[in-house]
């Protein structure tokens, strides 16, 4: 018999797996299915307490190609983020992950992906994010970029929405560009995004490989591939591991998250601080001009407390408190309504 790896509560990578996938061959959301798998089991997060959220959208499709064991609720299109910032707080202990695409997010539901962030709703957030519409055939979406031609010829003369630059603008506490195709950097992004409290959005670039892979595409494997711009290399050290990060002085920057555990930034040419907003945005602009895909942990924000801690809700969470603990007595409540006639 072969030795199965496990982690450490003792679950395979088998237990993170879901149905089979119904995506087109070679499709960008496949591979990123396949990091959130890695960052889970890596991160030895038990499957039965996770809450896998999504929109509309082939992207939307795929959580049910992982994390089989999971609760999971796919809302209509563009409300996955006002449907999260229930759930958590029905039920805080539930740790979420929301999976959207560009259409879902910054065209139908940008409304609601804003006030999310800004209320910093803890989730971890991915967009997967192609250019178009994939499940309508390939319509552009809010993400495209200036001049990227679509299939049939067309040209877009209207400027792109960053999701990350909102993302930052907006009070989302980790945010991260990253490539579908770069697991050694997504999942470790993934698995810090978990072990953060806020709004974690990750912007992963994600070729649809059947509508937006043509000559001309800003969004194409090919142009993708070509026009990456990693800030850094990026490790995860969770907080049972003791492990002194063997530290660059100057070179690396030790990011440490909620839970005890750290991300440790390998800075590549540029000298960034991921704690300063303005150099943040700066970036992200500056990248945009250059017609590159800035990727890596772009924003970090340690200082601002989650929705649900902000709202102090009782320990217990809302979903199961029984009828008594809900219900207040004819007194309590004479008293509640005689607080109003003051
Ligand atoms: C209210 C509503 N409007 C429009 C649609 C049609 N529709 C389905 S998916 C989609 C966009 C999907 O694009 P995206 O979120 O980028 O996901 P992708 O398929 O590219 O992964 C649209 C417009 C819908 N399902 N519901
Ligand atoms: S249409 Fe595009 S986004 Fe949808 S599954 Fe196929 S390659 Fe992926």
């Amino acid at each position: 018999m072969t030795d199965v790896k496990r982690n450490r509560i003792n679950l395979t990578e088998k237990d993170y797996e879901g149905a089979p996938s119904t995506m087109c061959r070679g499709c960008g959301h496949d591979a990123i299915s396949a990091s959130v798998m890695r960052a889970f089991f890596e991160s030895s997060i038990d499957p039965r307490k996770v809450i896998k959220l999504s929109g509309i959208g082939c992207s939307s499709k795929t959580p049910a190609y992982f994390l089989g064991q999971s609760f999971g609720f796919n809302a209509v299109h563009g409300r996955m983020s006002a449907v999260a910032t229930g759930a958590n707080l029905a039920n805080h202990k539930l740790l979420p992950i929301g999976i959207s695409g560009d259409g879902d997010t910054a065209a139908i539901g940008l409304g609601n992906f804003c006030h999310m962030m800004r209320r910093n709703v803890n989730i971890t957030y991915i967009v997967e994010n192609n250019g178009v519409y994939g499940l309508t055939k390939g319509q552009f979406s809010a993400t495209a970029d200036i001049g990227s031609v679509m299939k049939g010829g067309k040209v877009n003369d209207i400027p792109a929405i960053d999701l990350a630059e909102l993302a930052i603008t907006l009070g989302a506490t980790y945010v991260a560009r990253s490539f579908s195709g770069d697991r050694k950097q997504l999942a470790p992004l993934i698995q810090g995004a978990l072990a953060h409290r806020g709004s974690a959005i990750l912007d992963v670039i994600s070729p649809c490989v059947t509508f937006n892979n043509h000559e001309g595409s800003t969004k194409s494997l090919k142009y993708v591939k070509g026009h990456l711009d990693p800030i850094h290399d990026v490790d995860f050290i969770p907080p049972y591991e003791n492990i002194e990060a063997d530290y660059e002085e100057g070179t690396d920057h030790e990011v440490r998250l909620h839970d005890g555990s750290r991300i440790v930034l390998h800075k590549l040419s540029k000298d960034y601080d991921p704690t300063d907003k303005g150099q943040a945005i700066t970036a992200v602009h500056a990248a945009v001009a250059e017609g590159k895909f800035l990727t890596g942990l772009i924003y970090y924000n340690p200082n601002r407390i989650d929705f649900a801690t902000e709202l102090d809700l009782c320990d217990t969470p809302l979903a199961e408190l029984g009828q008594e603990d809900l219900q207040p007595t004819a007194e309590q409540l004479d008293e509640i309504n005689a607080s109003f006639m003051k």
